[in-house]
């Protein structure tokens, strides 16, 4: 509340003085094409209204304001839509004058852009809702629109569930900061999340995980039944929502791999071949559709026929990511197809599916929007809007074949990654700040000039495998891991990537954190506190009771070499053990740091488990047992070795990580 409270006096000051002569002090994000500071100053009383002949627009307004019906000498705000202004599409022009402010946009896109910024010129509790405090904003004439068309976040409510009023505050926020299109990544193999009336089995199997459902759990939760789904009523609503607050939900069905939760209630769909359980811990894996089988288009037909009625957008996302052809290979059908067609690549076969789903959606006049890899296989239409997400130049190689290309690279734009070494979060692409993913340029990134034209915008994408495991310690993790990288996001698809610069835009943020408070957004306040201590690495050797991967390679623990642990050759048991010898000892008064399975995140890890402690390395006594799979101890006396024992089968995964201790004294 103090920070919120100094920012708005830090606005209030910079209102009279220096605002006058640069527009950035306004702090507005993203920030606006053109703002021209005129004199005066506008003054808003409690008594004021604001019209609009717009129906949808006072609607949404009347949470913010007090909105008139007609034009009265109460009236202080005006907007509307004016079709005949000279600016591209979504664009505005906000003035404020001594006597009212007004906001035109060119359509209603426009309109509500100018209405975002509008918003950001009042304190930040307009945010609060009915906002009826005399306040006083700088008279000026902002002209503005954006550079991109598709400025875009994607929402992964397959592998966690996220309640449906969740959802519906997720868009609320983006359309605040005038992103434009949800990606909703409503299913994978780890849920079924969209009601199918013809078919309630997806839902009523595929909805469900943990317990005894057939979908196991694999971030932890591993013995509760959890998940959900939306009811198409519901879909339509977030629609409706949505489109009032411009944005447009592009739902994806992701074909033809991630879907192993359809596969549980229909096995069919699968290909026809033995599969290798053993190799999976008990559980079957294989997500791929079978391209072979004609009776898959049938159940195809009957999902998108419900699905385009649901969501009017004119693209439909199919996915097309990480397949594994391993399955298509040892079809006997699918195989044979690959042979008739002559084809050279397995991407080939993806292509002969995805053509598919191609065919269905022309049927119902849509177009597919598909993810990288999809484009390989050759099939695709030049209609389709490929999402460019692996690292590298895949997004400039996609849009340098000519697709319509929207930006989401992994190691700028994926808001599952970590924002800081050791925070929560994936490491796969490194670790992605604000400041980073501020930092993308098409002009650095391999794009050519003509390349460039067909990049439509970015998007940031949020993954949530690890959200269901977080939320129970951390339900503001959504928050925490968009904001404030959402903000930065907004102005990579909001400006022109010459005019962004980032101290500039690190000031803006820094005033716009008031109104990220008064949105009710838990953000990322910076970088949490490191551990306390120094990290010395004590002559070691670690030993385990497990088989290794052949490529695992124990000596890099011992040798405190292997920040992400190495692989065992097979899950663990109750019994298995992990030793940590020390030739000098750990000393006393360090602080030991055990992981089981990866270091951030609850898999291949001891589900439960004891650590022992020994002074000779001999004698063990029990010390604590395992959480998550890991634990603290502090030596309160120099220790020999620390064995860390399994008291679990099984750990719904066909593997362990193991990690070199992380041992800390006082400096
Ligand atoms: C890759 S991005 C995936 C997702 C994971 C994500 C985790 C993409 C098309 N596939 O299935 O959730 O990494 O960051």
């Amino acid at each position: 509340m103090r920070i919120k409270a100094d920012i708005i006096s830090k606005l209030e000051l910079l209102c009279v003085g220096e605002l006058r002569a640069e527009g950035g002090a306004l702090g507005l994000v993203p920030m606006p094409r053109k703002v021209e500071l005129t004199e005066g100053e506008f003054c808003y009383h409690p008594t004021a209204t604001l019209y609009t002949p717009d129906m949808t627009l006072r609607g949404y307004l009347a949470d913010y304001f007090a909105t008139g019906r007609t034009i009265d000498f109460n009236t202080a705000v005006m907007v509307g839509i004016n079709p005949r202004l000279d600016l591209p599409a979504e664009g505005y022009v906000l003035e404020v004058r001594p006597e009212g402010v007004v906001v035109s946009g060119v359509d209603y896109a426009g309109a509500f852009n100018g209405v975002q910024t509008l918003l950001q010129l009042f304190p930040a509790e307009v945010y609060e809702g009915n906002f009826r405090t005399e306040c006083r904003i700088p008279c000026l004439r902002i002209t503005d629109w954006p550079e991109y068309s598709y400025r875009g976040m994607h929402f992964d409510v397959a592998r966690s569930f996220t309640p449906f009023e969740e959802v519906l505050r997720y868009v609320d926020n983006l359309s605040r900061h005038k992103i434009n299109t949800l990606h909703l990544h409503l299913v994978d193999d780890e849920g079924w999340r969209v009601e199918i009336k013809s078919h309630p089995e997806l839902t009523e199997v595929g909805a469900w995980r943990g317990g005894d459902s057939p979908l196991h759990s694999i971030y932890g939760r591993w013995g509760e039944c959890y998940g959900g789904y939306y009811t198409q009523e519901q879909l339509r609503q977030l629609v409706a929502y949505a489109a009032v607050r411009n944005i447009t939900v592009v739902p994806e069905i992701d074909l033809p791999g991630h879907s192993l939760a359809i596969a549980k209630a229909h096995p069919e769909i699968l290909c026809p071949i033995e599969r290798n359980l053993a190799a999976t811990a008990g559980y079957d894996t294989s997500n791929v559709w079978c391209v072979a089988r004609e009776e898959n288009y049938a159940l195809l037909e009957d999902i998108f026929g419900e699905l385009v009625e649901i969501f009017p957008s004119e693209y439909i996302h199919i996915g097309g990511d990480e397949v594994q052809m391993g399955s298509w290979r040892k079809c006997p059908h699918c195989s044979a197809l690959y042979e008739r067609e002559g084809f050279t690549d397995y991407h080939q076969v993806e292509g002969v599916f995805l053509g598919r789903v191609v065919e269905i959606l022309a049927r119902h006049g849509r177009k597919p929007a598909v993810w990288n890899e999809a484009i390989v296989g050759g099939n695709l239409t030049p209609q389709a809007r490929v999402h460019g997400w692996e690292a590298g130049k895949k997004a400039a190689q996609s849009a340098a074949q000519g697709y319509s290309t929207v930006v989401m690279s992994g190691p700028y734009f994926y808001f599952d990654m970590r924002q800081s070494a050791d925070e929560v979060g994936h490491n796969w692409a490194g670790v992605v700040t604000a400041r980073k993913c501020y930092s993308y340029r098409l002009s650095e990134q391999g794009f050519s000039a003509e390349a460039q034209e067909r990049v439509v915008g970015f998007s940031g994408a949020f993954w949530t495998e690890l959200l269901s495991w977080h939320i129970e310690t951390m339900p503001h993790y959504i928050d925490y891991q968009l904001y404030p990288r959402v903000c930065a996001l907004a102005e990579v698809c909001w400006m022109p990537e010459e005019r962004r610069v980032w101290a500039d835009f690190e000031a803006r943020l820094d005033l716009h954190k008031a109104r990220l408070e008064a949105m009710g957004i838990r953000y990322r306040q910076g970088e949490p506190p490191k551990p306390k201590g120094r990290v010395i690495t004590p002559k070691m050797v670690c030993t385990t009771s497990l088989p290794m991967r052949k490529e695992s390679d124990l000596a890099r623990i011992s040798a405190y070499a292997n920040d992400y642990g190495v692989r065992t050759s097979r899950t663990c048991r109750e019994g298995d053990w992990i030793l940590y010898e020390f030739e000098g000892g750990v000393p006393m008064g360090a602080v030991v740091e055990l992981t089981t399975g990866y270091r951030h995140v609850t898999r291949g890890l001891f589900p439960s488990g004891v650590v022992e402690i020994s002074t000779d390395g001999v004698e063990f006594e029990p010390s604590c047992t395992l959480r998550n799979g890991r634990a603290t101890i502090t030596a309160t006396e120099p220790l020999r070795a620390i064995r860390i024992r399994c008291t679990t089968t099984g750990n719904n995964d066909a593997y362990v990580y193991i990690q070199q201790p992380v041992i800390r004294i006082e400096n």
